[in-house]
């Protein structure tokens, strides 16, 4: 009693919709159904179509709390995903599952996109027919929400269409207490479906058999055209917007007229019992057993007291587990030798017969071959082609998708080359052997919120892929922001699943302006604990190599959130040997190669500015300073990092020197935990605080990265 449970009636028909989407589909080759939902009618979706038990139900409504399961965190019931295989009335087993999802309105959508894509490729499912997604929405937020869109326009895009949805609106008319001609402004809630050329039917719940008829029409549709197509179930919500919510404050009317009215169930009911297909007394026997069926779960519940919890780790996830954060801190041998080095750099560098390449690229491609020639040092994007490459040979999946990714934002990475007089696309990474992995490197739509969250989806259902997500500039990121903060930050302990998604933020002050100068690095350490996901900002090609191949060959999925250049994708400083890649693993810390140990002030840092201090020291004949990376923020190997100042037993003060303001970039982060291991505080040297992420005048920039060195240098003499 008392308890929320967003109720289906007045929209009851959503379950044999469903049934039938399941029966039908099941007919015409499809074996597995991903589900997206909200929360309305959730729990009627759970017990009816994936068979979740109505005690596991219940268990979650008492609240039962299993010890071993405490340091879940865990979401409401109404939240809660679930996959089980189903029998239909011809006994074809289905798979079915129910993605998790937050509050957050219709942002499921491209998780689901996401996941039967994975699902696709990994099954080889070329027709796309055996795998279908199935979107279940509200009226309100369908109209209302930007995410559909920009999930709908994945339709027909190679690298994101899964061969159409079947969309479900339950429409009642109503939106919490806001009605239709307040959220939205065209005729239908699905009019956005015209858009794309998508058929729509508009159905009444409270004719079932008119419902799966469409329903029938909706399922073929999808099977033989590959569009999206649309069922708007026409219905009416018989509560508030939860059980404990009056809708009379605001719909007096309305629901005067809804609390008159017969319930599907006994509309269809008495339709049957007057068409002679079942016995009054039959029907009544029925409805009782089923409630009779309802007490004893409850009764068996409550002497059981047991929650039984989704299995993480089954299926395409057998190979993998939770690491402990001590696990995570050992060396992950990542190093490749120098003959497939070359192999890769050869394949890679190899321009087929006939084909007019553009002769910038040319010269590229030649200082390419140079560096697996170990003629000249490795730059950003030739260590990512290696890091991609020696996957690929490995066998493993690669998939990048982002913003002009193919070609790079910054004209580096060129994973695509276009024949100058023919269009033709040539992908070089995909040219390395006969059983390679597969490289799929997709220009993205111009969207974050769908395209991070396709990528989760993604990577939540292909485990031991490299997949990859990059954000095309810094701040755009943040149009990803819910994805982030529901999703990728708390996926194992909201959601008990587990994502190995790599996202790739340009971030650095080159005097860029705010919108492209920071990748708000302080908001993901502030998002991080309980060793939830890894942020690293690394500052060589080889660190970078390695990183990558670390996230594939651990055998533990953890976001991995990595700062990425501009300016030092062609500084010739930033650069590695293949010595590098052929020796070494990833470090967290990188101590600095040149310093004394006599060393009198450390100056620690992270990522891009490191490069800006060097010179500077140079300039300035500054031997008494040693300068030191840490390259990984999250987790923090403290114990390295402790013994990395330690070799220093001179040094008199320590300052942390960033780029970002005060209030940005890591040093709220850091501070704290530096306090806490070394007798002095940091002292602070960087931006002042500020609102705005960056100066908008490059003049400005330059002031203030005079003013940082100055101070840098200056404090510490
Ligand atoms: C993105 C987002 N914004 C706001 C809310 C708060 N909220 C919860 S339900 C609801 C109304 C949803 O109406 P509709 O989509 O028609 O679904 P219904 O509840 O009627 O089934 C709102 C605004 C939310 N959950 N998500």
């Amino acid at each position: 009693m008392g308890q929320k449970r967003f109720s289906l009636e007045g929209g009851e028909t959503l379950i044999p919709i469903l049934w039938e989407i399941i029966e039908k589909g099941a007919e015409l080759g499809t074996d597995e159904f991903v589900l997206g939902m909200a929360h309305r009618g959730r729990l009627n979706v759970l017990t009816n179509i994936l068979n979740k038990s109505y005690s596991m139900v219940f268990s979650e409504f008492e609240d039962f709390l299993d010890p071993n399961l405490i340091e879940l965190t865990g979401d409401v019931k109404y939240h809660k995903g679930y996959s089980s295989n189903v029998n239909t009335s011809k006994g074809k087993q289905i798979h079915v599952s129910l993605t998790a999802n937050p509050s957050h309105l219709e942002s499921v959508n491209p998780i689901v996109e996401g996941k039967v894509k994975a699902k696709q490729i990994h099954r080889k499912d070329t027709m796309r027919k055996l795998i279908v997604p199935v979107l279940i929405h509200g009226d309100a937020s369908f109209a209302g929400q930007g995410v559909v869109y920009e999930t709908l326009q994945f339709n027909s895009i190679a690298g994101y269409k899964t061969g159409g949805t079947i969309h479900i609106i339950v429409n009642n008319q109503i939106g919490f207490t806001t009605l239709p001609n307040e959220y939205r402004s065209t005729h239908y809630s699905t009019d956005i479906a015209k858009c794309f050329g998508c058929p729509v039917f508009h159905v009444n719940a409270e004719d079932p058999e008119g419902c799966i008829l469409a329903t029938q029409l909706a399922v073929q549709l999808r099977q033989d055209l590959h569009s999206d197509v649309f069922i708007d179930l026409t219905c009416y919500r018989k509560y508030g917007h939860n059980e404990s919510d009056e809708p009379s404050f605001t719909q007096p009317l309305e629901y005067q007229n809804i609390r008159k009215k017969k319930s599907i169930r006994e509309i269809y009911r008495d339709s049957l019992i007057g068409q002679g297909v079942v016995e009054r007394q039959m029907a009544l026997d029925l409805e009782e057993e089923f409630k009779k069926g309802l007490r004893y779960e409850l009764e068996e519940l409550k002497i059981k007291k047991g929650v039984v919890v989704a299995e993480a780790f089954g299926g395409v996830w057998q190979e993998y587990g939770k690491a402990t954060k001590e696990e995570l801190f050992q060396p992950t041998p990542t190093a490749v030798d120098a003959a497939s080095l070359k192999e890769i750099g050869q394949k890679i560098c190899l321009v087929p017969d006939g084909f007019t390449i553009h002769s910038t690229l040319k010269r590229l491609i030649e200082r390419r071959k140079k560096m697996v020639e170990g003629e000249i040092p490795i730059d950003w994007a030739m260590g990512e082609q290696l890091a991609f490459g020696s996957l690929l040979l490995e066998k493993t999946h690669v998939r990048l998708s982002g913003q002009d990714s193919q070609r790079g934002t910054f004209t580096q990475r060129h994973a695509v080359w276009v024949d100058q007089k023919t269009n033709h696309r040539y992908f070089p990474l995909s040219h390395l052997h006969e059983q390679q992995g597969e490289f799929t490197v997709y220009n993205s739509t111009l969207s974050e919120f769908a395209i991070l969250g396709f990528e989760i989806g993604y990577s939540l259902a292909y485990p031991s892929a490299l997949v990859m997500w990059e954000a095309q500039f810094r701040d755009f990121a943040n149009g990803g922001q819910v994805v982030f903060d529901q999703y990728l930050v708390p996926s194992e302990q909201k959601w008990h699943r587990f994502s190995g998604l790599v996202v790739l933020l340009p971030h650095g002050y080159e005097g860029q302006g705010a919108e492209h100068s920071s990748a708000r690095l302080e908001r993901f350490l502030q998002l991080s604990a309980e060793s939830n996901m890894q942020v690293v900002y690394p500052t060589t090609p080889g660190q970078y190599f390695h990183l990558l191949r670390r996230q594939v060959k651990r055998s533990v999925r953890i976001p991995l959130i990595v700062l990425t250049p501009k300016g030092l994708l062609r500084h010739p400083q930033c650069v590695s040997t293949l010595d590098d890649l052929e020796k070494n693993t990833f470090q967290e810390i990188l101590d600095d190669p040149k310093a004394k140990r006599e060393a009198t002030t450390l100056m620690l840092c992270t990522g891009r500015i490191y490069y800006d201090l060097i010179a500077e020291r140079k300039e300035r004949k500054r031997d008494d300073i040693a300068i030191i990376r840490i390259e990984q923020l999250y987790p923090l190997h403290h114990e390295k990092l402790m013994q990395t100042l330690k070799r220093y037993k001179k040094f008199k003060r320590y300052l942390w020197v960033q780029e970002e303001p005060r209030n940005m970039g890591a040093f709220g982060y850091i501070a704290p935990i530096l306090e806490e291991f070394l007798p002095q505080k940091p002292q602070y040297i960087g931006r002042r605080k500020s609102a705005s992420t960056a100066a908008g005048s490059h003049a400005m920039h330059e002031k203030e990265h005079v003013e940082l060195m100055k101070k840098a240098f200056e404090s510490s003499t």
